[in-house]
């Protein structure tokens, strides 16, 4: 049995693990280079589900899969919702589609993540293909850009080591403390941040004109809309000053520039259109195809592959899940009920569904409240594979070990599939499938094929290879008078998994003693928690974790205006004193 595999979670580095001694240790080679965060460090230190359990009695596993072939039996199809999370990213997670595809059940539709970007880059680029770390480790200089390294995707740090790094954020984070220059913006004022860039290239006369030529000849078209910015007040409004954007537009001249941009530019109604003009800028510079530039995102861990999971199915959104139109809702690695936006929206409707289904690994708000809980084995106990979003790794995740405890999700599908009379492969069928889709390197490992270093080299995928740019611009609405939420993502936990935070973090000017609780409320609900005082963020806004217990009851269940994706900063909030 090999002694590698690699870390499941839904994270850019997708790091490469060796298993010694019954202990996780990184692997040295790539970009895993030695070292894991703390969610893999102390794996081992959170407890997870053991024994399965029915309305709070605990059963056997064997129990547990006959009562759920009941449930399964004793609904229509069309009546039973399967709910996926990300809670591990590997590409088997997908075999429980397969079944309740082929049973005639509902899927999801729609994203909790980075699908507002995503669909700005399609819709400029025509395809969402990354620039990855060992792309952004060939730059000179680095913009980040609502993305925060140093919590979410360490492993990038080393490679960006004497790298002229530009930070705009509304939050000063690690990396904005020793940037080069950080832009301490307002929250949701990045559209208007990168137009203005786009402008004053322009007007400086420093824009790639014989890239533009080739492959953006809308340019003149958008530089026009760009035009009909005010300049002053939307400065003011943006809280950046001309000097700054001077600063940077100095910096970036003729340099080798990688922007890389995260999820908290984009958790708004128009998240598309920042992303969307983020990417112009880029053009504006050229950036696209050449060695050590670009505008890295997300990316997408299904680039160059294929699901063998049949999943043609009907499908309800993902963000404003309308629960109760079912009599069961199957829910695999995702904790929605503290995840998902609008909190109490989601306890209020799937209170009124008659078996809700857990199938994870830990205890949470929705274990709490479901009738039938399967515990799944950990990635340790399975064999499965994953790819990244972020670079072109592709990495086999050999089984470790056997547990007693849980059932991996081919295993459970496979027990479903017998149950209702459905053809399914063997596990290794579909892994051989997944593992025709890589490459194996020199040095031993592999990568996915087909998945280019410089993406965009001859020009983006759209109908005639040119970047499509933003026409007009969308006029969004907000309250003024109250306080922006920024609800990133924390060090000690992945979203709502492992470690979960508890405060609130707001300046210290703002008079809210230290651990004094405080109620802070939206038009959707209200949260109590305790204070912390942190003077790296704008008096203007509060910021809670993601995972932060009842953080939700704050957001709003609408979706972005492209791109079917939650907008968790959409809402305003207010503390109520
Ligand atoms: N430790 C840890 N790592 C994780 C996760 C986790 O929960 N914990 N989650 C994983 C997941 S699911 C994802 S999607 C990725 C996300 O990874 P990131 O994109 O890095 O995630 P966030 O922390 O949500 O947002 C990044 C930054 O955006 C800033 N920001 C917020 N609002 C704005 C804005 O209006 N403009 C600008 N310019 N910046 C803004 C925030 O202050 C924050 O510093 O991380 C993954 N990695
Ligand atoms: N306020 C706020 N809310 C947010 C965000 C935010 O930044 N702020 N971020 C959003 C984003 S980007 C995301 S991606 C979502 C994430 O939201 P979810 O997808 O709900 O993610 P988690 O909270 O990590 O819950 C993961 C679940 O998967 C289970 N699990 C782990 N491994 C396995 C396994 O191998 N098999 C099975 N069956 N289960 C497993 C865990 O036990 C846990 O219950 O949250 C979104 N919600
Ligand atoms: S969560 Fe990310 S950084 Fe941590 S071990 Fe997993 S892949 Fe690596
Ligand atoms: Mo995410």
């Amino acid at each position: 049995m090999s002694n590698t595999t690699a870390c499941p979670l839904d994270c850019y580095d997708s790091c490469s693990i060796v298993y010694e001694d019954g202990k996780i240790k990184a692997n040295k080679t790539g970009l895993t280079n030695g070292f894991l965060c703390p969610h893999l460090n102390h794996y081992a230190k959170h407890k997870t589900i053991t024994t399965p359990r029915y309305k709070g009695v605990e059963i056997t596993m064997d129990e547990a899969l006959l009562k759920l072939k009941e449930i399964l039996s004793s609904s229509y199809a069309s009546e039973i919702l399967h709910y996926r999370g990300h809670g591990n990213f590997a590409l088997m997670q997908g075999v429980t589609d397969y079944f309740f595809a082929s049973f005639g059940s509902y899927l999801t539709d729609g994203n909790l993540c980075d699908g507002a970007g995503e669909a700005g880059i399609i819709e400029g680029r025509g395809s969402n293909k990354n620039m990855t770390p060992q792309e952004i480790a060939k730059s000179e200089v680095i913009i980040f850009w609502g993305r925060n390294p140093h919590t979410t995707s360490s492993h990038l740090l080393p490679l960006i080591k004497d790298k002229t790094v530009i930070v705009i954020d509304p939050v000063k984070t690690e990396i904005a403390k020793n940037a080069d220059l950080y832009i301490q913006i307002k929250p949701h004022a990045d559209l208007y941040l990168a137009m203005l860039l786009t402008r004053f290239l322009h007007i400086n006369d420093a824009c790639d004109e014989e890239y533009l030529q080739k492959y953006a000849s809308e340019f003149e078209e958008y530089y026009e809309l760009t035009q009909s910015i005010r300049i002053k007040a939307t400065l003011e409004e943006m809280d950046v000053t001309l000097g700054q954007i001077g600063q940077i537009i100095e910096m970036v001249e003729n340099k080798k520039v990688a922007i890389v941009c995260g999820v908290g530019i984009q958790k708004y109604e128009d998240g598309a259109d920042v992303m969307r003009a983020i990417d112009a800028f880029g053009v504006a510079l050229g950036l696209f195809g050449k060695e050590g530039c670009g505008v890295a995102y997300l990316g997408s861990s299904r680039a160059n592959t294929t699901s063998p999971f049949n999943t043609k199915s009907k499908r309800i959104s993902k963000v404003n899940t309308p629960f109760d139109d079912f009599k069961t809702v199957f829910i695999q690695g995702s904790n929605p009920l503290a995840q998902m936006p609008n909190s109490l929206r989601v306890k209020e409707v799937i209170s009124r569904v008659e078996n809700v289904i857990y199938f994870g690994l830990h205890e949470n708000e929705t274990s709490e409240i479901a009738t039938l809980v399967i515990p799944a084995k950990d990635f340790l106990s399975k064999d499965d594979i994953r790819t990244s979003y972020s670079d072109n790794s592709f990495h086999i995740m050999n089984k470790q070990r056997d547990s007693q405890y849980g059932i991996s999700e081919y295993d459970l599908s496979k027990y479903l599939c017998e149950a209702f009379d459905i053809d399914i492969k063997s596990e290794e069928e579909y892994l051989n499938h997944f593992k025709e889709f890589s490459i194996k390197q020199e040095d031993g490992s592999f990568i996915v094929k087909g998945r280019e270093e410089q993406a965009y080299k001859n020009g983006f995928d759209t109908d005639d290879g040119e970047f499509l740019f933003l026409e007009e611009l969308e006029k969004i609405k907000s309250e003024n008078d109250k306080l922006h939420l920024i609800t990133p993502k924390s060090a000690k936990s992945l979203n709502s998994q492992f470690s979960r935070d508890k405060y609130v973090y707001l300046h210290s000017s703002l008079g809210f003693l230290e651990d004094s609780i405080i109620s802070i409320s939206s038009k959707n609900g209200t949260i109590k928690l305790p204070v912390k005082h942190n003077d790296n963020i704008r008096k203007d806004s509060i910021l809670i974790y993601s995972g932060t217990k009842g953080v939700n009851n704050l957001t709003s269940s609408k979706h972005s205006l492209d791109g079917k994706n939650a907008i968790f900063q959409e809402l305003k909030v207010a503390i109520d004193s």
